[in-house]
């Protein structure tokens, strides 16, 4: 019979050691939400790394942890720390996750990185082709497996290979700089269908392969290595029920079972019965717009003084790839930014911005998406976002408003939302106070609809869509085959 085969960089587990002791817990990110109803949906193996070096395994833990994986139905790819520093902090995340953001300037080049991303990508493959067989459906994540799916079909041409990019993909003349390009293309092109979140990601990649490999396309439709490859984009949802479910319980706690994150919450909106919140969620990353969202907050507080005292941005930033230097940058950037601010504007009792720098449990991100009035999500670059759509989906009584960059990919499908162009502040400040002073029918008008959308196009959906996608073109390669 045959299976699917999941395959990201990170497997859906959270792995942790403490003294030879081993705790393992689902991840909570979007994609291992995603893929749970596929992955539980019977014969299904995931591939991925453990998160744990080969260097922090010993004879006795190795075997205890790989037992833990294969109870969960997934396998390991062993990553030694050389390879989690040039393939992953190197090549995946100084290279192409700037790159294809187009963060030009803090792109880095450097070969024994690419040595080190060709090197693991065919580790990736040597554990798939020890699972697959033929008739396998293989779906393949994000831009740390650019090449995996010719190297799986070059060995196992009658597997069918999905590959989903969940960040931007670029316009031809950023990926046209990059050194590398013909053999990433040739790599992704080793799928039979391939996905993007949006159509201009879709196009942008169209419009690679006919520039740069010279193939012929017909609408989404690529023609290579006599064989059919289809382009298109399924725009990824969330999980709406597990986000509105969790803030209606959430209404319903009594003051003893609120959380101190939630009692603080309160008491800003108890200081004053004008008192508003704005939030920000991220992780410290610089494609999120963090230090212009800042300076935008101060434009808005001189330009509308009368916002003072009255209006807090809530901003939580997650630590991330906090070894790559332009991370290290960003933090203090950020911390730097936020004390410049406070200082300026603060008064007895009143702080203008409320920063944590860390991650918080589940229960507390349903207390912040509950209690602000505005969301404001303004990456310079952003693949999704899925943020934006948690906080819609949390809003029970259909009041908030969403503040939202046109550079999100998820901007393309939020259209009721206010969006703004992250780099003009003017804009930024002035449509701020349009969501502070938004009438509620509106609020409502424009959440209902966007909740109706999210209700409906979920991250199962999602998965769903894009495996009847792939499973249609098995119908050509079979046809193809017969020829
Ligand atoms: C990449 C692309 C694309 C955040 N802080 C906490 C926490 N989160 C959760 C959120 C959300 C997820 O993390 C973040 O997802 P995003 O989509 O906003 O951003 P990236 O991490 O950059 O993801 C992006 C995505 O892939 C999917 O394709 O949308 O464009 O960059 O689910 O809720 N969760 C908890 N505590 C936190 O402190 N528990």
């Amino acid at each position: 019979m045959s299976k699917t085969i999941i395959i990201s960089n990170r497997l859906p587990l959270q792995i942790k050691l403490e003294e030879n002791e081993i705790n393992v817990s689902p991840s909570v990110g979007g994609l291992a939400t995603g893929m749970k109803s596929v992955h539980e949906e019977g014969e299904s193996l995931w591939i991925g790394w453990s998160g744990l070096a080969e260097e922090d395994l010993n004879e006795e833990t190795k075997p205890k942890v790989l037992a833990e994986i294969q109870k969960n139905h997934c396998a390991t790819v062993p990553l030694t720390e050389n390879d989690v520093d040039h393939f992953y902090y190197g090549f995946s995340n100084k290279t192409l996750w700037p790159l294809f953001h187009y963060f030009l300037e803090y792109t880095s080049f450097e070969n024994e990185n690419w040595e080190s991303y060709k090197r693991v990508n065919q580790k990736f493959a040597d554990v798939v082709l020890e699972n697959a067989e033929d008739g396998d459906t293989i779906w393949v994540h994000d831009y740390q497996l650019l090449l995996l799916p010719q190297y799986i079909k070059q060995k196992k041409p009658d597997t069918s290979i999905g590959f989903f990019l969940h960040i931007p993909f670029p316009s031809y003349e950023v990926f046209r700089t990059f050194p590398w390009r013909e053999e990433v293309l040739e790599g992704m092109l080793g799928a039979d269908l391939i996905g993007f979140h949006t159509y201009d990601y879709e196009r942008h990649f169209l419009s690679c392969a006919r520039r740069l490999l010279h193939l012929d396309t017909n609408f989404n439709e690529i023609s290579y290595n006599d064989r059919i490859i289809k382009i298109d984009s399924f725009p990824m949802g969330i999980d709406f029920d597990k986000f509105y479910n969790a803030a209606r319980e959430h209404s319903k706690n009594s003051e003893t079972e609120k959380s101190d994150i939630q009692k603080k919450l309160d008491d800003h909106l108890y200081a004053s019965n004008e008192a508003q919140m704005i939030l920000s969620i991220d992780r410290l990353d610089y494609t999120k717009g963090i230090p212009n969202r800042i300076k935008s907050f101060e434009y808005f507080l001189e330009k509308y003084p009368e916002y003072q005292q009255k209006v807090r941005l809530i901003m939580l930033a997650v630590p991330s790839r906090s070894n790559v230097p332009q991370y290290q940058l960003l933090k203090r950037e950020t911390d730097e930014l936020v004390g410049r601010i406070n200082g300026k504007f603060s008064t007895v009792s009143w702080t203008p911005i409320w920063y944590f720098y860390r991650s918080l449990p589940f229960d507390n991100l349903i207390d912040l998406y509950t209690s602000c009035d505005v969301a404001m999500i303004t990456p310079v670059r952003d693949g999704m976002n899925l943020v934006a759509k948690e906080y819609v989906a949390t809003r029970v009584n259909q009041d908030g408003v969403l503040v939202l960059s046109e550079m999100a990919g998820a901007a393309k499908e939020m259209n009721e939302a206010l969006l703004i162009n992250p780099n003009n502040f003017e804009d930024v400040a002035k449509t701020l106070k349009m969501a502070l002073e938004m009438p509620k029918d509106e609020q409502k008008a424009r959440i209902s609809v966007m909740q109706e959308r999210l209700k409906r196009y979920t991250v199962e959906k999602w998965a769903q869509e894009f495996f009847t996608a792939l499973n249609s073109t098995k119908d050509v390669i079979n046809t193809l085959v017969s020829k």
